[in-house]
């Protein structure tokens, strides 16, 4: 029996909600539909820090962000705890890792483990980008979807026959500032785009804290995103509404032209498998390191606990063992990638990779039960400190009905970072009754009992994670690596610039 290859796609803020197969509302992905057709759709997929760096760390090494260290887009990875991909290679698969890396390019805290890697250095540009690999870097001309494709396929041909392997193809669409290919411009006319349901959200039950996020549409998107300054009939607190909806055409009609290209890039690769006669025995993964908001309660971005940040879309095709137009609810989250992984490829995560956190749901695949799965998902952000989106620091607990999030009220410890400190306020919602999430409830006496239950849950979880709840400004906390002052200077600069064009 061959051993089982892992060709694991994984883009870079793609919400669900902007994949037909999960039901959008806004485009058509029939390539990464093809994966959900003929194998599973997973429905409860959850990050567990919704950003990229700390994402990408979570999955090599099924590990929580305070354990593999890697709290924030400005930490390095360190390799404090290995990688699946490091048993992979051990075990005598080949391993490749095309694409955005954001983990650091220098020294340490560049890709190990791989027989091959090609890496944007930082977030990459889409267009003639420069790119590392181990003889040092080089400008690779074409758009960047296509270029990762192109070097997975060609080293997809270059492996030996029966060689097993596991290729990392991560793309850098569809993150800002959303570039499209030139030959998907004519996608998504102006003014063709529905808005969600929550884009005028008032915020009237929310926290102090998430109303202060800068990661509004209205106030905070600006030229740089837009390419295009704020024309001055639209510039006002008066023309808030009209303004949100011509910047929302112009951010996603480019959002979703850079999605068309890895659309059109994941049907290369999967016609390519079949050709090659890889179908069969490769387990294909399309996710994203987490979800963004898409115009949803009027913001973009991500970092929050709401399900359009928080969860990845999660397609996987492997005919040898997942049953064609299969879906599950089950909730899992990236810490359970990389054993799962292993599991697949016949490798025991528990024995040889011991630091992971998560568990394999490789039965679940197979649509059998673990009849003692978790059923919540722990979620902890701390990238408090950065000024360009005063997002909150919190934790909380997602479960298939209930989501309670606290927002302890972190001071920020960095010179020049935003100062924004509140009290500790807490969030409650019943995802039954409220599945958008527009009506926090953590103070309505009829909720009580589930509130306290869900507290009860977050702690268990917390302790279970070895993660420490927050008493205080000495409670420790992950390093949040080489920051400089200069760099917050500018930062808020930029935020302040931003706002005043609106
Ligand atoms: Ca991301």
């Amino acid at each position: 029996m061959p051993r089982t290859n892992l060709i694991f796609i994984m883009s870079d803020d793609h919400a669900a909600h902007a994949i037909s197969a999960y039901g959008s509302r806004v485009n058509q992905t029939p390539n990464l539909d093809r994966i959900a057709r003929d194998g599973m759709r997973m429905d409860a997929v959850f990050c567990t820090n919704s950003i990229c760096s700390p994402s990408r760390a979570t999955i090599l090494t099924g590990t929580y962000s305070h354990i593999n260290g890697v709290a924030s887009i400005w930490t390095e990875m360190d390799y404090r705890v290995p990688t699946f991909v490091d048993v992979l290679h051990d075990n005598g698969y080949k391993t490749a890792m095309f694409g955005k890396w954001h983990l650091g390019e220098r020294g340490k805290s560049l890709p190990r483990g791989f027989d091959a890697w090609k890496i944007f250095p930082g977030q990459g540009d889409y267009v003639d980008p420069e790119m590392i690999d181990p003889k040092g870097a080089s400008v690779v001309t074409g758009y960047a979807t296509d270029i990762i494709t192109d070097l997975a396929l060609d080293w997809i041909d270059e492996l030996g026959a029966d060689q097993p392997f596991a290729m990392m193809v991560h793309h850098k669409a569809p993150h800002r500032p959303w570039v499209p290919d030139v030959k998907h411009k004519h996608l998504y006319a102006d003014g063709t785009i529905p808005e969600p349901d929550t884009f005028f959200d008032d915020y009237a039950t929310r926290s102090k804290a998430v109303r202060g996020v800068h990661m509004t549409i209205a106030d905070d998107m600006g030229a740089d995103d837009l390419k295009t300054e704020v024309p001055e009939h639209l510039r006002g607190p008066e023309k808030r509404h009209a303004r949100m909806s011509w910047k929302y055409q112009i951010y996603m009609r480019d959002y979703l032209q850079c999605i068309q290209s890895i659309d059109d890039n994941v049907g290369r690769l999967l016609d390519h498998l079949e050709e090659r006669g890889l179908a069969e025995n490769t387990l294909v993964v399309y996710t994203s390191d987490q979800g963004f908001f898409l115009g949803d309660h009027g913001w973009f971005d991500k970092r929050l606990m709401f399900d359009q940040s928080l969860q990845m879309p999660m397609l996987m095709r492997w005919p040898a063992e997942i049953e064609a137009g299969t879906r599950s609810e089950a909730i899992i989250t990236n810490v359970d990638f990389a054993a799962t992984f292993l599991d697949v490829c016949g490798i025991d995560a528990t024995v040889e990779l011991p630091t992971s956190q998560g568990r394999s749901f490789r039965p679940l695949l197979r649509g059998e039960q673990i009849e003692d799965w978790a059923d919540a998902a722990y979620y902890r952000y701390w990238e408090h400190d950065d000024p360009i989106h005063a997002a909150p620091a919190h934790y909380g607990i997602r479960t298939a009905d209930y989501k309670l999030i606290y927002y302890y009220g972190a001071g920020l410890g960095v010179p020049g970072a935003s100062d924004r400190i509140f009290e500790p306020e807490w969030e409650l919602y019943d995802l039954h009754q409220d599945p958008t999430e527009m009506r926090n409830i953590a103070d309505d006496p009829d909720y009580a009992d589930v509130r306290e239950a869900l507290a009860g849950k977050l702690a268990e979880y917390q302790a279970r994670y070895g993660d420490e709840p927050y008493v205080g400004p000495d409670t420790p906390r992950p390093e949040w690596g080489p920051y400089d002052v200069e760099i917050f200077d500018q930062l808020q600069e930029y935020v302040q610039r931003a706002r005043a064009a609106n």
